[in-house]
């Protein structure tokens, strides 16, 4: 490996004709790109090796992070910053006439998440790595990850995105590490060789679970930790013909591609429950694999079961993965002997589980009779879970047989899959504290009141690595230059540049550098676009999945609001803006298309109108994704963080941002609400209802929309414009079902009842942008005290309060320039 930029060159032209089989002067940048990672990667399999010795060798508690999605987003770009070599590389690419940035581009985004949740496990791995916690991913390898999203005519169109087209320099397929996952099938008492009965599965469907590995590299700490991805294939047994039930090669061509769709794409919903079958043999196919492997890892240490946890922690990342509770208990019980009571014992004391969301449309319940054929094993084990379950709680109030039907995991024909995670894990946690209240008070209050030591918060944090470091590294070095560096690896060490908030110098090279990445995203828009942003003019964002209860409708009707104005009166002093949206809406839901193009439409008036494009501009940017976030989070100056109180477990987006500068526009919602502890009014802009108000409008029966309708002249214009032709109805386009989520059924998500409140922040907004050395001060009051919201800081708390690990002393990482 390279140890300096002129080795690094020499060994980076052997290696690029090498890989290519090119000359220097015929080589693409994809082949640089190709070149470049196959040579990292390789630097890290050492480290990775030397990692898993000295976890083997110390043999402490591992932690095992299972979710359905991870939004890894491009790894180039980071494994150099962890591994400490990205500036000897891009200045030695430059030396050799190519822009490190450039050649990020050649990589595929690994979208195999949907939004928030997937993006904080990413966030997570990054953070247990650096700081040198034995901590792994475990998932699946979508073939397909989170559709590409195209906009035709200010509509949303998907289209696949097939993200391994060119290879994954990254993941290494591990064939023997492979185990098989059964579906369907009946279940039979078979008689073992010590005389005593246990059940097994026969027939059925018998699938491939093939790992593939990613290593996860820490920033300046030696551990490489594992993400492993599992990917679905046919069992083609020679002794079973060519493995399908039938043994015909078409039909076995036929099963082969039934088989694999089981890993074939990631399901595009976000906070929104799918009671499909096939995501069901997803989740079962997560927890199987992810169990078996965790298993064979502990089998190396020779050690009797009833000791795995003090060796094995499972972290179920919400209730999708919640079937490893029901496989543990199988394999203990059919396969290890175990009896019931030792079993459950040692999967609650192994398993802990996050629950992100209280939306009631997202919580999972499973058709019994969908659980019982494709898993038959694994039902009758749950419904012996829920038998001594409601026992249990039946004897306690022996008279409530109400609160057992509440509190069964089985009821009405579904099982609940969220009661079933409480039931089966030691800890249960929200992601901020608001959040964790509503869970503990509202939500699970009746499980709270069973289980109160299980219940816990960890307010979610965000790499700052990834999101300062590495996506606004002209931020980084400016404050680098202020306090020094060991905020990099002690994030609550930004508090210092507090004391820099005031300094006129400082605050100059502040403005500086948010004016240069606004350049750099304004040029971005003018590829996409072919408009020339004004970049003096305030950079409103709001990036984020599209989903009602976010509310970017709020958002547009405010943009239609201020066009009405100046509309009205042309000499309207309004403070310039650009308005930039990215969204992606789940493919099925109508609600969220909708906005998308209503957005589009007033874009394609706003931007166009010569009264009003230049102080008003909108965009949706098109293909929401980590990438795209690493563009345009750097150049935002307001973030709007607007959901309806209650809403939104926490947020991470809003973290972000604030970390970079942004100033927040939001409601009392999910972590706004510590970020306000932190911030005061001085450093936020806080609008709209809080979530007691909310509660109680929800208690008795909402407001009267159609009363601010009537009442409020600008509201009343701006719906009327969603219906009427107009400036926002072009060719007999209708609204109509935004109207009528609004006023016929009276507003679920208080859209009009904050708009005034929204509107009037906007303003302020507005002015106090104009006072140059207030806001500067206000943003690096943000930028200070983000600290707080760095994953690290989650990290250290899940694993004192939840897993119970310390950090693997690994050693030195060796052989590169700078590290330590
Ligand atoms: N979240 Cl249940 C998702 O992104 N997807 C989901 O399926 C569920 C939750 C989000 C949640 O909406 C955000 O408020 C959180 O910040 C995020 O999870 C991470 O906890």
């Amino acid at each position: 490996m390279f140890t300096d930029k002129e080795s690094f060159k020499q060994e980076f032209k052997q290696r690029l004709i090498g890989t290519s089989g090119r000359q220097m002067h015929e080589v693409t940048e994809d082949d640089v790109y190709a070149a470049l990672g196959s040579m990292v990667r390789e630097q890290i399999g050492q480290e990775w090796a030397v990692t898993n010795r000295a976890y083997m060798e110390q043999g402490e508690r591992q932690v095992y992070y299972f979710s359905m999605e991870f939004l890894m987003g491009r790894l180039l770009g980071n494994n150099l910053l962890n591994l400490n070599v990205l500036e000897t590389v891009r200045e030695g690419l430059g030396e050799l006439g190519w822009d490190l940035e450039d050649i990020e581009e050649y990589e595929a985004d690994a979208g195999l998440g949907n939004g928030g949740l997937g993006r904080l496990a990413a966030c997570f791995l990054d953070s247990l790595a650096s700081l040198g916690y034995a901590g792994h991913g475990n998932g699946i390898r979508y073939k397909y990850g989170l559709f590409e999203q195209k906009i035709i005519d200010g509509h949303q169109v998907e289209l696949p995105d097939y993200w391994l087209q060119k290879g994954n320099v990254w993941e290494v397929r591990r064939d023997d590490k492979r185990v098989n996952v059964r579906f369907w099938g009946n279940v039979e008492v078979v008689e073992k060789e010590d005389g005593n009965y246990t059940y097994e599965t026969k027939n059925g469907e018998e699938v491939w679970a093939v790992p593939y590995d990613m290593p996860v590299v820490g920033y300046e700490s030696a551990a490489v930790n594992t993400l492993r991805l599992w990917s679905a294939e046919s069992a083609a047994d020679p002794a079973r013909g060519f493995g399908g039930p039938n043994g015909n090669y078409y039909n076995f061509l036929d099963y082969k591609r039934s088989v694999e769709t089981v890993s074939e794409f990631l399901y595009p919903d976000d906070s929104q429950y799918e009671g499909k079958l096939l995501r069901l043999k997803q989740e079962y196919f997560l927890s199987s694999a992810g169990v078996q492997s965790v298993l064979r890892t502990f089998d190396k240490l020779r050690l009797p079961y009833d000791r795995l946890p003090e060796k094995v922690a499972i972290h179920i990342n919400d209730t999708h993965p919640t079937l490893v509770i029901p496989e543990l208990m199988r394999i203990l019980l059919d396969e290890k002997s175990f009896g019931w009571q030792e079993a459950w014992d040692i999967v609650s004391r192994v398993v802990s589980y996050t629950n992100h969301t209280i939306l009631s449309e997202a919580l999972e319940t499973w058709p019994e009779q969908m659980v019982r054929d494709l898993l038959p094993r694994l039902y009758m084990i749950i419904e012996e879970i829920n038998r001594r379950f409601c026992a249990d709680l039946l004897e306690e109030t022996p008279k409530d047989q109400k609160r057992v039907s509440r509190m069964a995991i089985i009821a009405d024909g579904q099982i609940k899959m969220a009661h079933l995670a409480i039931h089966g894990s030691h800890s249960i946690n929200g992601v901020a504290a608001l959040h964790t209240d509503i869970l503990k008070n509202r939500e699970m209050k009746e499980f709270y009141e069973l289980y109160p030591e299980r219940f816990n918060n960890k307010t979610n944090g965000i790499t700052h690595r990834r999101w300062l470091m590495h996506a606004n590294p002209d931020l980084a070095g400016l404050i680098e230059g202020a306090i020094g560096s060991d905020w990099k690896t002690q994030p609550s060490r930004l508090n210092d540049l507090l004391g820099h908030a005031g300094d006129a110098v400082f605050q100059e090279k502040i403005r500086a550098v948010k004016h240069k990445n606004k350049e750099r995203l304004a040029s971005y828009i003018y590829k996409k676009h072919g408009v020339a942003v004004d970049t003096n003019s305030i950079f409103d964002v709001q990036v984020k999945r599209l989903h009602a209860y976010k509310r970017q409708l709020l958002n547009a009707l405010h943009i239609m609001d201020l066009y009405n104005r100046i509309k009205e009166q042309p000499s309207l002093d309004v403070t310039p803006r650009t308005f930039i949206f990215g969204a992606k809406a789940a493919p099925g839901y109508y609600m969220a298309k909708q906005i998308i193009k209503l957005i589009n439409n007033i874009a394609a008036t706003v931007n166009n109108d010569p009264q009003t494009k230049d102080r008003l501009n909108v965009f949706f940017l098109e293909n929401y994704s980590v990438s795209l976030a690493e563009k345009i989070i750097p150049a935002a100056d307001v973030s709007e963080q607007i959901s309806t109180a209650g809403k939104e477990a926490s947020g991470t987006g809003n973290m972000k941002l604030m970390m970079n500068g942004a100033l927040t526009v939001g409601t009392l919602d999910g972590a706004n609400v510590e970020m306000y502890e932190s911030l005061g009014d001085e450093g936020m802009y806080l609008f709209g209802l809080r979530i007691e108000e909310v509660e109680k409008y929800y208690r008795e029966g909402g407001y009267s929309a159609q009363d601010i309708y009537n009442s409020d002249a600008r509201v009343k214009k701006v719906l009327d414009q969603l219906i009427q032709p107009g400036p926002f109805c072009h060719h007999g386009q209708s609204f109509d079902s935004i109207f009528n989520s609004l006023i016929g059924h009276n507003d679920e998500y208080f859209v009009l009842k904050d708009f005034a409140s929204y509107a009037d922040a906007q303003e302020q907004i507005g002015l106090d942008y104009r006072n140059t050395k207030l806001w500067t001060e206000k943003s690096i009051l943000n930028i200070a005290k983000s600290g707080r919201f760095a994953g690290d800081r989650t990290i250290n708390e899940y694993a004192t309060e939840i897993w119970g690990i310390k950090p693997v002393n690994i050693g030195s990482r060796s052989g590169i320039q700078g590290a330590r």
